[in-house]
């Protein structure tokens, strides 16, 4: 295993050779097409880079390999202040909004089953898209992106923004977990809408607390409202900064928007039968809803979703893009 930080010199031909000689057996799965960061994690090894500054013979490979796993590290607020002003710096202007939270809060709340195994203090950053996002980020990848992959488009442009993240801040050990990510018994990994309540980014409105609202019916879902979005949001995901301690974050509780009980089982029954005409997204009064674009997208089913690309391509293809 290599344990500095070195660039290597390689001559055209003898890289994956050169690379076992460097790093050992455990460097096995270099393809024979080029060097891809994400072997060299899978191997192991850390991060790598590949740059072909002109001359095809000599590539300059720089292996950054991975660091004995860190010991958590405990900041002040100050500290980590910083640390959330790099993370909007990158996520806001794609249309996202960041609530850092503690491991501890979440923990504290969900059954065992769904609690995340991390130190307490562990920070983690809940992240919701606003309504922007579609047409600042959706838009540009679909226009940028031939989409033959089955998963998402949605799904597949927030991981692609993810991994941006998690290359630009690459000082920062961090584990993602979207929205969508499942345990192999089906059980999500995370809770987005716990998660959202204890970060204090929207109130989660549970069925449990207004009993009537599930008289004799199915086991309803609890809501999120955020205080200026309403409804009008998603929840994509937590970003755990898993070797980042902060006992003394502040906790800022959720906005309690909905004051009255009966418009709180009003929005959790809108949302359970009647989530397709939007009206629980609109249950207090917002500063930005949706496009009619975005109503319709998030409206169709997501398997015929895919059908609405070529017309958004079309629609928006004048448009300058870049992702
Ligand atoms: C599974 C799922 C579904 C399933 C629901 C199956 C079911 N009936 O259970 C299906 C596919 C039907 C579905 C549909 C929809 N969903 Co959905 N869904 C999810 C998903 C992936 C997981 C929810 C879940 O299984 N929770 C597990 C249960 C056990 O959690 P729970 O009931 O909240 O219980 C926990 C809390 O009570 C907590 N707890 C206990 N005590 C306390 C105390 C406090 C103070 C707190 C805060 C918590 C807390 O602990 C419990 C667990 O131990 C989430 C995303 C995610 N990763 O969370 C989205 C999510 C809930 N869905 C969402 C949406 C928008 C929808 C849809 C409108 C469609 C859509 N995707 O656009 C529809 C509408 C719902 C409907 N009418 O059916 C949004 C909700 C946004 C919001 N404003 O709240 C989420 C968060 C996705 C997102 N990315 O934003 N969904």
């Amino acid at each position: 295993m290599v344990r500095d930080s070195k660039l290597y010199l390689l001559e055209s031909g003898e890289t994956r050779d050169r690379m076992f000689h460097l790093c050992g057996a455990e460097m096995l799965k270099l393809k024979s097409t080029g060097l891809h960061d994400t072997d060299a994690r899978s191997a192991g090894l850390g991060t790598l880079r590949l740059d072909q500054p002109g001359s095809r013979s000599s590539p300059v490979i720089s292996i950054t390999p991975i660091a004995e796993p860190e010991s958590p590290s405990s900041l002040s607020v100050q500290e980590l202040r910083s640390i959330l002003i790099q993370i909007s710096r990158i996520l806001a202007p794609q249309g996202f909004e960041i609530y850092p939270y503690l491991v501890g809060w979440y923990n504290n709340v969900v059954e065992p089953p769904f609690c995340l195994q991390y130190d307490k203090d562990t920070v983690a950053v809940l992240v919701i898209s606003t309504p922007s996002m579609f047409e600042r980020t959706f838009i540009p990848f679909i226009l940028n992106n031939d989409l033959k992959d089955l998963r998402d488009p949605i799904d597949l442009c927030v991981m692609k923004c993810f991994s941006r993240l998690r290359k630009g801040l690459d000082n920062l050990d961090m584990d993602i977990i979207h929205d969508f990510e499942l345990h192999p018994n089906r059980r999500p990994k995370i809770l987005a809408q716990t998660a959202a309540h204890v970060a204090g980014a929207a109130y989660l409105y549970q069925p449990k607390h207004y009993p009537s609202a599930s008289k004799n019916q199915k086991k309803l879902m609890g809501v999120c409202m955020h205080p200026k979005l309403g409804g009008w949001f998603a929840i994509r995901g937590c970003i755990i900064l898993k070797t980042t301690l902060c006992r003394d974050l502040p906790r800022r509780p959720p906005v309690n928007v909905i004051r009255s009980d009966i418009d709180a089982q009003t929005a959790i029954e809108l949302f359970n039968f009647h989530w397709r005409d939007s009206r629980f997204r609109d249950v207090i009064p917002v500063v930005e809803k949706y496009s009619e674009d975005q109503q319709l997208y998030f409206n169709t089913s997501p398997g015929k979703r895919k059908e609405l690309l070529p017309l958004l391509k079309e629609k928006y293809k004048h448009l300058e893009t870049e992702e």
